[in-house]
């Protein structure tokens, strides 16, 4: 084959150069299914709509193509694509020859296309697939799987004789310090020269560790002879350093290792910087971690990838913004869950401190009779570790996230599912070990210790993690249990370290109650938890850490909450803005002096005026501090001063007014501020405009993030107020703590439709004269009891199950019928969103009186607003 000098049109000089990288993200064109073609740029996935809307999400096959353009001939230089991350299988293609393919969607791979390409215009195609296989993880879990090209990819120019550049796509450069202590560091570098050249070339290898002051503190040379195509393995010790500048979560302390290799000429052939942190580590199952020396409890959050908007395929920026949200909240773990991510993520652990945990999605369920999963499966754990074994922030190498999960036959240490996910376990943890002796291994189980046991799943990691649901999935009950479900993980685990890898609840950060509940979704509901769950973290020595599940909500398009399609059990909302939670990890963590108000991001509320104060909504306000005390003023007055308990929390009740609200909470040290907006609900509605909205069968206050509209709380019926008369708040004895929390069709603001107010006979609003609009509410829920297959339910395109109805009503108002025998589910169909909007005129003092009168089954109402026209 012709061979031709290689050079990308932006490298427009000959200047020379060892190693380049340049990512090609701009200008691709985009087809599904080989349909239309459209231009996009790189990251992308094209599930970014389609994942948070009422249908299900498009799994399948998608083609990228892009024109790169090489101008002169390629005689001296090797040209090498780099996909750090493409969801799920890649089949490569260049000018319609294939190149190569590669299956996973969490690792980075690379190919040599030097011999596809050609001088002048050059095609890649490449055709992407994110269907479930079941030879390949993850065959489940509780996250969506976009598909796309959804991180960077670029092209590296490399010479021929060079630094491996196939080893799974890793730098092909690994550093190891086998001693580490206050006094001295040993560095040892192993690597693999590659000559791709057919003469024999004499290198110099010459590596140099430099600190973050530039001062060079280790440094070597050796000469090497490469054979004509061959490669040599190199295994160095570095010159020992000196007082080291150790790394940790306090003093990031970095240095930077440069490797360099020239010809006999002194040119330069290849130069690479890698990072290096001088820490050690070492857990004892009694006593938890310790890094340098130095016990360390592990605190933190898991985080996923995707964010509002943009599903998996983030611009980095929105990485940045992640890691200093969660470096500011004072974290000092991070498990990277349950996927390795963006290689910005472990660089930012190094640079902020952050001690990480990478694992493989072998999620929930394997198939272990699948040699070729078991193959695959292992390769990943390969590539993992390979590809982000440098950085020092990496202290745990994790596998196999709730693998038992879904076993749900008796529990029988002979039953081959079981026994095969022990071996499989001890699989990954062997070459977990074979990759990597120096980092620990960690299995993350669901709350299910006898199906471990029976499995062996526990055997080889050193440390096992539990995901625990304690007052979530469990009951909302507060007490010894978790504390003994620890005990008991040791008495059964006796040698392994224990941590806590998950724990969490759901809180959608448009909803907020004064009587927060298990599965009520509401902000409040959340800090209890992580109160319950940091209490027994912190004063347990046995327990290394705890990780919150999760950082931010993320996209599980299997899910139906308050917010369907989302988990919303992250400290942060999708777009990243803090809830109450967040706020209390801040104060527990901060080693400054701190106040934060709770709910400060709550800012647009409404609320019922006091019964006997209409000037005022006195609501209580949650303050975190580390300070014995904080005194809190509402614009400009004080509300009081209030001693913090164990939990860094003080309690106020705050008369709000109508309009802007100043809040400042102030310790001895420091101080917090909010803006809260009000708008004042009347108790009374006459002689005053009136424009509100009520959720009926909920204590909660929502506010959509659409319209900006608040829903507050139902009340009874009062002479001279409003508010329903009869019926009941529907709650399912299981979960969730409304009517339902399926996903409710053609809306964003479920949570209003989620719960209702059954056999409700009446609502009245005790008005002046004048015209009003009032708006209906409905939707014809679930019902988990009555079921019946409907074949013209369109969830996932198949017949779902759904409640078939017996529910006819009529509505009145001032005796007048406006609605007659209204069959929802008729009409609409189940969970989908109806909307009735009424003008209504009031007379003769008589007020707003709507009936709801049943003529088969319960009546039913989810919400009504009412405005004044005139
Ligand atoms: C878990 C899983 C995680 C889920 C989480 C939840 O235990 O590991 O993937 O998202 O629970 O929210 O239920
Ligand atoms: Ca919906």
């Amino acid at each position: 084959m012709k061979k031709y000098l290689l050079f990308l049109l932006i490298v427009s000089s000959q200047i020379c150069y060892a190693y380049k990288i340049t990512t090609i993200n701009t200008h691709w064109k985009f087809s599904l299914e080989n349909r239309s073609w459209h231009s996009i740029n790189l990251p992308h996935t094209w599930n970014n709509i389609d994942a948070y809307s009422d249908s299900t999400y498009y799994r399948g096959t998608a083609f990228y193509s892009k024109i790169i353009t090489m101008d002169q001939e390629l005689i001296n230089k090797e040209c090498w694509i780099q996909f750090d991350g493409v969801n799920a299988f890649t089949d490569l293609y260049i000018n319609s020859q294939f190149v190569g393919s590669h299956k996973g969607g969490y690792t980075a791979f690379r190919f040599n296309i030097s011999k596809f390409l050609k001088p002048g215009k050059n095609e890649i195609k490449v055709k992407v697939n994110n269907e479930l296989d079941e030879d390949y993880p993850p065959l489940a879990g509780d996250f969506t799987i976009f598909g796309g090209i959804y991180r960077d990819v670029s092209l590296i120019i490399v010479n021929k004789v060079h630094i491996d550049m196939n080893n799974l796509s890793s730098s092909g450069i690994f550093l190891r310090t086998p001693k580490v202590n206050n006094s001295t560091a040993k560095v040892n570098l192993s690597t693999k020269l590659t000559n791709n050249l057919s003469k024999q070339e004499e290198v110099i290898l010459e590596v140099k560790i430099r600190n973050h002051e530039n001062t060079l503190v280790s440094e070597i040379k050796k000469k090497y002879l490469l054979g004509g195509h061959s490669s040599k393995n190199i295994d160095l010790n570095l010159p020992e350093i000196n007082k080291p500048q150790l790394w940790s979560p306090n003093a990031p302390n970095l240095y930077l290792v440069e490797i360099n290799i020239f010809n006999t000429q002194k040119e330069l052939l290849d130069h690479r910087l890698e990072p290096l942190g001088l820490r050690w580590f070492r857990i004892d199952p009694k006593h938890g971690f310790f890094l340098n020396g130095k016990p360390l409890k592990l605190i933190g959050v898991n985080r996923h990838q995707d964010f509002k908007g943009f599903g998996n395929a983030l611009p980095d920026a929105m990485h940045l913004k992640d890691m200093k949200l969660i470096k500011q909240m004072g974290c000092n773990f991070l498990r990277i869950a349950h996927y390795p991510q963006d290689q910005i993520i472990l660089q930012e652990c190094d640079r902020l401190g952050i001690l990480a945990c990478v694992e493989i999605p072998m999620n929930n369920r394997n198939n272990v009779d699948s040699k070729i999963y078991w193959q695959n499966a292992i390769l990943r754990q390969r590539e993992m570790v390979r590809q982000n074994f440098n950085h020092p922030s990496v202290i745990i190498w994790a596998m196999m996230n709730e693998c038992l999960l879904f076993y749900s036959r008796k529990i029988d240490s002979t039953d081959p599912y079981l026994k095969k996910t022990g071996e499989l376990a001890n699989t990954i943890n062997k070459t977990l070990k074979e990759e990597d002796p120096d980092r620990l291994t960690m299995i993350v189980n669901s709350q299910r210790p006898e199906r471990h046991l029976a499995a062996g799943t526990g055997i080889s990691p050193d440390i096992i993690g539990w995901n625990l649901y304690h007052a979530w999935y469990g009951p909302e009950i507060f007490d010894d249990r978790l504390n003994n479900f620890i005990a008991e993980m040791h008495q059964k685990f006796p040698d392994k370290g224990l941590m806590i890898t998950e724990f969490g609840a759901g809180a959608d950060p448009r909803l907020h109650s004064f009587s927060p509940k298990r599965w009520d979704f509401s902000c409040e509901y959340q800090v209890k938890v992580h109160k319950y769950f940091m209490e027994t973290i912190l004063t347990r020595n046995d327990v290394i850490g705890g990780a919150v599940w999760n950082f931010a909500d993320f996209a599980s398009d299997s899910r139906q909450d308050t917010d369907p399609k989302m988990n919303s059990k992250g400290l942060v909302s999708y777009d990243r803005i803090p809830k109450n939670a967040y706020y209390y990890f801040e104060t527990m963590l901060s080693d400054k002096p701190i106040v934060r108000i709770a709910s400060k991001n709550w800012k647009n509320r409404s609320g019922l005026a006091d019964e006997y104060n209409p000037r005022t909504t006195t609501q209580q306000l949650q303050v975190f501090s580390n300070s014995d005390s904080v005194r809190l003023y509402i614009n400009n007055e004080l509300v009081g001063k209030e001693k913090t308990d164990k939990h860094h929390s003080a309690y106020f009740k705050v008369p709000f007014t109508n309009g802007r609200n100043k809040l400042e909470a102030i310790s001895d040290k420091a101080s917090d501020f909010a803006f809260i907006y009000f708008q004042l609900i009347p108790y009374s509605l006459q002689n005053t405009y009136v424009n509100f909205n009520v959720s009926l069968g909920s204590e909660r206050y929502f506010t959509s993030r659409i319209t900006g509209e608040n829903f507050i709380p139902e009340k009874p019926y009062t002479k001279g107020s409003w508010g329903y008369v009869g019926g009941k708040a529907v709650i399912q004895k299981g979960l969730p703590a409304v009517g339902t929390a399926l996903n409710i069709y053609k809306t964003d603001d479920d949570p209003v439709y989620q719960s209702h107010r059954e056999e409700i006979k009446e609502f009245n609003f005790d008005t002046s004269n004048g015209k009003y609009e009032i708006t209906l509410l409905f939707t014809e829920p679930v019902s988990a009891k009555k079921k019946k297959t409907l074949i013209y339910e369109l969830d996932k395109g198949k017949p779902t199950t759904t409640h078939s109805t017996d529910r006819i009503f009529d509505v009145e108002i001032n005796e007048v019928k406006y609605l007659n025998n209204f069959d929802i589910f008729n009409e609409f169909g189940a969970r989908t969103a109806v909307s009735k909007k009424i003008e209504i005129d009031v007379k003769d003092e008589k007020g707003i009186h709507i009936k709801f009168i049943p003529v088969k089954g319960k009546t039913l109402l989810s919400g009504i607003k009412i405005r004044t026209i005139i």
